[in-house]
């Protein structure tokens, strides 16, 4: 028998308690969210969605997909509407949401995303891009601008690009008066100032006057923030454990764990929806969240990533379970992480990070190493080398921390510890492989290499010789025993 497409048509068929809190047409936008990823159909528009069931509001979400256009039909079609997942040792629970009002696609429909982002009735633009699409240099924060950027901010080129699309829309914005607010929602510390400086940087090289800009910096918020959820990438069981428990076939479902956090900064000049009555956390100062969840959470993710996948385990989960593993991770909070952050009021590191350690283990999420291993020379900077930078500052020795380089360096090699060839999915991709192809072999000179590379090693690591020491042992470590053989012996 046909399965019905999920679409405002078949709400009336879902069983109880799993249909959206809002359908199609109870909200008008009032919103535009830039990244229709997995991510965000499993945070922020579960957020938006409970927030405007909770306390109203036109705070529905267009969403732009900067790239891909399958999604753009997919939840299109279902009239914008599509499930979430949650998965725990417990079981699933499917639920439709109801908070994305459009599905937009950039590459075919520019100038109208501009012209939508400059409406006033949109008060709230929010980002999840990843690191690399806001074209900032990791080490020092420029703009890297090339000849396709330069034209889309003179204005003879269409936005295509998130620099350009930002400073054409909110020049077009400056236009109407309109308040706004400009919302990052990647994992990126400082977020808000980190894409504020975009921003201007790019607006800086548009055709923008002093008046224009002038108006854009006293107008438009860039509020910071810290989001997070454990979200895998959708697989076939995703779609077909929707159709098994709703009889609906939704080709926009997503798996999400059951923890769920946002922390924002509260500047709204144009207003927002009432996220605090959906549990997010508003405050002055998202600092210590972030910088708690990026070092301690994010840190430990990718180190388990590419331990794991060296050692030819498919999942987070598989990896902690290695012999010694969690003890080791345990080992990198306290000694390395924690010691360097100032974490939220009442907020105990080690504590976090045993919750953190659940969260990874819950058998319900398959979360590939691979996933997490990606795009390494864009992650490493705020998820490990701002560790190791503040232990060194202090004269320490953060054996754990180097460990997690050496394991992304023998990564990036591209040779697993059963000699399984491993993609390296990077945008420095071509310059770290050229880096580790002109060492002799010896780990030394391949640490030498990689920790060259100015794109993502600070001068201050780049020039540590004690701690390109210790990374060049545990490369060897790693060279002669293995990953898994490594770390049970740690234990
Ligand atoms: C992961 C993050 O893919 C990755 O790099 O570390 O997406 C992680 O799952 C989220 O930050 C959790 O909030």
């Amino acid at each position: 028998m046909a399965v019905t497409r999920l679409g405002r048509q078949a709400l009336a068929s879902l069983p109880d308690g799993t249909g959206p809190l809002v359908a199609p047409g109870d909200a008008r936008a009032g919103i535009v969210h830039l990244g229709l990823g997995a991510f965000h159909r499993a945070h922020q528009a579960v957020y938006t969605e409970r927030a405007m069931a909770a306390a109203g509001g036109d705070w529905g979400i267009v969403a732009v997909a900067p790239r891909s256009r399958s999604l753009v039909d997919a939840i299109g079609a279902q009239d914008g509407l599509f499930t979430v997942s949650t998965l725990s040792g417990e079981g699933a629970h499917t639920k439709v949401c109801g908070a994305i009002t459009a599905t937009r696609h950039l590459p075919t429909d520019p100038a109208g995303i501009v012209g939508l982002i400059a409406d006033p009735a949109i008060g709230v633009v929010t980002l999840t891009v990843t690191e690399k699409a806001h074209r900032l240099d990791p080490v020092d924060g420029s703009l890297v601008a090339d000849a396709d950027l330069l034209a889309e901010l003179a204005g003879t080129a269409a936005p295509l690009t998130i620099p350009g699309l930002l400073a054409r829309s909110l020049i077009a914005r400056a236009r109407t008066r309109a308040p706004i607010a400009v919302v990052s929602c990647d994992n990126l510390p400082g977020n808000g100032k980190r894409l504020r400086g975009m921003v201007f940087q790019a607006l800086a090289l548009s055709n923008a006057d002093e008046e224009t800009i002038g108006w854009i910096d006293a107008n438009v918020a860039f509020p910071a923030t810290a989001v997070d959820r454990i979200v895998p990438a959708s697989t076939p069981e995703t779609y077909r454990r929707v159709t098994d428990s709703l009889g609906v076939e939704d080709l926009g479902a997503v798996d999400a764990e059951p923890y769920i956090q946002w922390v924002l900064q509260d500047h709204f000049p144009a207003g927002r929806p009432d996220w605090a009555a959906a549990g997010a956390v508003l405050t002055d100062d998202v600092t210590p969240w972030e910088d708690l969840k990026l070092r301690t959470l994010n840190g430990v993710h990718s180190t388990l990533a590419y331990l794991g996948a060296l050692a030819g385990r498919r999942t987070i989960a598989e990896t902690l379970a290695m012999p010694g593993m969690a003890a080791l991770m345990r080992r990198f909070i306290a000694e390395d992480i924690a010691p360097g952050l100032r974490p939220p009021p009442g907020v105990s590191v080690v504590d976090y990070g045993e919750e953190v350690l659940e969260r990874f283990a819950n058998p319900a999420i398959a979360h590939r190493t691979l996933q997490i291993a990606m795009d390494g020379s864009q992650k490493l900077p705020q998820r490990i080398l701002r560790t190791i930078t503040e232990r060194r500052s202090d004269g320490a020795r953060p054996a754990l921390g180097a460990l997690s380089v050496a394991a992304w360096i023998r990564f990036a090699a591209g040779t697993a510890d059963d000699g399984t060839a491993l993609d390296l999915d990077d945008p420095y991709a071509p310059a770290i492989r050229a880096a580790l192809a002109s060492a002799n072999g010896s780990p030394e000179d391949a640490v030498a290499a990689v920790f060259g590379l100015r794109q993502v090693f600070p001068p201050e690591l780049a020039d540590d010789g004690e701690l390109r020491d210790l990374v060049a042992g545990w490369l060897g470590e790693l060279a002669r025993h293995g990953a898994a053989d490594l770390v049970k012996g740690l234990s």
